[in-house]
């Protein structure tokens, strides 16, 4: 594809027009801690990460970057870096603590606080209402392979909606349901670690339908004229071979056209019907249920981190499964089973990802071509690297060249994008703090800020420093090199 620039994508002096949001992201679990405090419940990662050899070096959420107790802390380390906006999410079993009945007024409270001390600063609260904390008693139900919990999300929305609908600047219903789908009921990989293809695809459609029925509730009692959306961890896909074209359809309907076709176009893929019929029969789609699910949304929010490669298995040389998510055994690619997942060339980050900042300006335009009309917000872009937190003369410092140089090249990469018509409104930077990585734990840091585990220290890595002076001045500044 054409791009203009430095190939490498290490522009610098771009100019982002006004108004565009720069931001930073957290999730409730990766960064909360506090999860037994003012009547919160336990979520299906509780669970998951307090279960022998789920998570690495058995890390827990429970003290997390403590970021429930120092909040007031957390807010100014944002004004501080002159942050446009926050990206956080709330904590479902906060708020119901077996995610039925009454909203539990402390759990309520502490959001509250939150937006009205981002308000107070002069940030936009962006709210993500599930990014993965699924109390733990709707799991017991059966989960999200279980049409109630659709229902039990959208009644969870309107308490949120009521509670903040008067305040909050955009509200995301879902973050990645991609992951929450095959990684939570397909590979294991990720809680409630279940193993099971046909759960995971009704997983799929339950999540799409929450997604729906939750903005039907927001739209009918929030009052300040918010933005809609939901964010997609959408597979930038390359094909590999003379197969790879057929491995990129099956994977893109699996991976993308899944949650866009219903959410976009009102209507599932046909292929991805035949492609899983030998796992399931989709009986759990009722008639209406396209229909709800087809919102109008003011902004889709877009996670990327890196590529992804496919051909077809030829059945004889031994299988490839480099997809970039933790193997644990159970596949997250339901009714794929003849697609491998290939490596792919360097350089990568500290998650083995591949770093392909031509990837997010393809996936922004190849976007805005099928959806001309609809906005779009890069929800989380960021990388885990190894960092040193060093005694300087001015105090602790994280001299994080490469983060920084990633964060550039996929500035670099928006900005392109923009440039070739993409309505982009805004860039939240994932994380804001180091935190706890799922299955990873502690040991993968994304945070433009240091958090010392022991201490729960915060310090601003020099990418916050570089981002700092991006946001004050909307233009993108050189790296030192
Ligand atoms: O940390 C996660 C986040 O919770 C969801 N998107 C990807 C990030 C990095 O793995």
């Amino acid at each position: 594809m054409g791009t203009q620039g430095n190939a490498d994508y290490r522009d610098s002096g771009l100019v982002f027009p006004d108004g565009f949001i720069f931001g930073s992201a957290t999730a409730s679990y990766q960064v909360e801690g506090a999860a037994q405090e003012d009547g919160r419940g336990p979520s299906i990662w509780d669970t998951f990460s307090h279960t022998p050899g789920k998570v690495w070096n058995g890390d827990t959420g429970d003290i997390a970057a403590d970021h429930y107790h120092r909040l007031d802390e957390d807010l100014d380390l944002m004004k501080s870096l002159g942050l446009h906006s926050y990206r956080f999410s709330i904590a479902w079993p906060r708020i119901q603590a077996n995610g039925r009945g009454p909203a539990n007024p402390a759990g309520v409270a502490f959001y509250e606080r939150l937006v009205d001390g981002l308000l107070a600063r002069g940030i936009r609260p962006i709210a993500t209402l599930y990014h993965w904390d699924l109390p733990q008693a709707l799991e017991d139900e059966g989960g999200w392979a279980n049409r109630d919990t659709a229902y039990a999300f959208a009644d969870y929305a309107r308490i949120m909606g009521e509670a903040l609908g008067d305040r909050v600047d955009t509200w995301t219903t879902l973050n990645e349901p991609w992951c929450s789908a095959y990684l939570g009921y397909g590979s294991g990989a990720h809680a409630p670690g279940r193993t099971d293809g046909a759960a995971a695809l009704a997983a799929v459609h339950h999540l799409n339908l929450a997604h729906g029925l939750a903005v039907t509730a927001l739209r009918e009692v929030v009052s300040n004229d918010p933005d809609f959306s939901i964010t997609l961890n959408l597979h930038v896909l390359r094909g590999e071979g003379e197969s790879g074209p057929e491995a990129v359809r099956q994977i893109d309907a699996l991976a993308n056209r899944v949650f866009l076709g219903p959410l976009l176009d009102g209507a599932y893929p046909a292929d991805v019907f035949n492609d899983t019929r030998g796992v399931t029969d989709w009986a759990f789609i009722l008639p209406g249920d396209t229909e709800i699910i087809h919102q109008p949304l003011d902004v889709l929010g877009v996670n990327y981190y890196s590529t992804t490669l496919v051909r077809v298995w030829d059945g004889v040389s031994e299988r490839q499964n480099s997809d970039g998510h933790k193997d644990v055994g159970g596949s997250p690619w339901p009714g794929a089973d003849r697609i491998e997942f290939m490596q792919q060339p360097g350089p990568y980050t500290e998650m083995g990802w591949n770093i392909e900042p031509a990837g997010l300006e393809e996936l922004l335009v190849s976007l805005h071509e099928s959806y001309p009309n609809q906005p779009l917000m890069i929800t989380e872009n960021g990388a885990a690297f190894v960092d040193e937190l060093v005694q300087g003369l001015d105090g602790p410092a994280v001299h994080d060249e490469e983060r920084t140089d990633y964060l550039r090249r996929h500035f670099t990469a928006a900005h392109r994008a923009m440039a070739r018509g993409v309505d982009l409104r805004g860039y939240q930077v994932w994380s804001l703090m180091d935190n706890f990585e799922w299955g990873y734990g502690y040991s993968k840091r994304f945070g433009i800020v240091h958090v010392d585990y022991d201490s729960l220290a915060r310090t601003p890595k020099d990418s916050a420093k570089w981002y700092a002076e991006l946001i004050a001045n909307g233009v993108l500044p050189p790296a030192n090199d």
